[in-house]
């Protein structure tokens, strides 16, 4: 009987063991996920702008778009390299996407991963925004987060 007793208590602490040994795996992985990316770190004096079109420009399509970036190097995604990212182009998108994660990649949302300085757009006419964000290697955008002035453009 006490050796019953003795087993069963045994099994119940193997049970807990396996159950705080089970918590404690789950709470290391768990903070590793949420553990941050470390963000690639941009120069401060760094500026990401359009060079063309401008502001309230009226344009026709397909428009050509060229980006401009001051004191940092443009480098295509996969490419570890201090100082450098990739253009992305941000196309009639209300909300800014995440700036601790990838950049989405859609319609809206379009990565120059091989390190594109300009593009040709169709768009239909009407007003449509347009805004830059330089992402890193990884498509995230940097520490201090690299976006240009969100411009509206007229297209006949
Ligand atoms: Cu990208």
């Amino acid at each position: 009987m006490m050796l019953k007793i003795k087993q069963k208590t045994h099994i119940i602490m193997k049970n807990i063991i396996s159950f705080f040994a089970f918590l404690y795996c789950s709470f290391v992985i768990l903070s590793a996920s949420a553990q941050e990316i470390p963000l690639t770190e941009a120069p401060e004096n760094a500026v990401l702008y359009f060079i063309e079109p401008a502001n309230l420009e009226t344009v026709s399509s397909p428009v050509v778009i060229k980006f401009g970036l001051i004191n940092m190097g443009v480098a295509p995604a996969g490419i570890n390299l201090a100082n450098t990212g990739h253009h992305h182009l941000l196309i009639d998108l209300e909300e800014l996407p995440a700036f601790d994660a990838p950049l989405p990649a859609n319609d809206n949302v379009r990565h120059f991963g091989l390190g594109q300085t300009e593009t040709t757009l169709s768009l239909p006419s009407g007003e449509h925004t347009l805004q830059l964000v330089l992402g890193d290697w990884l498509h995230i955008p940097h520490n201090n987060p690299l976006v240009s002035e969100k411009i509206t453009i007229i297209v006949e």
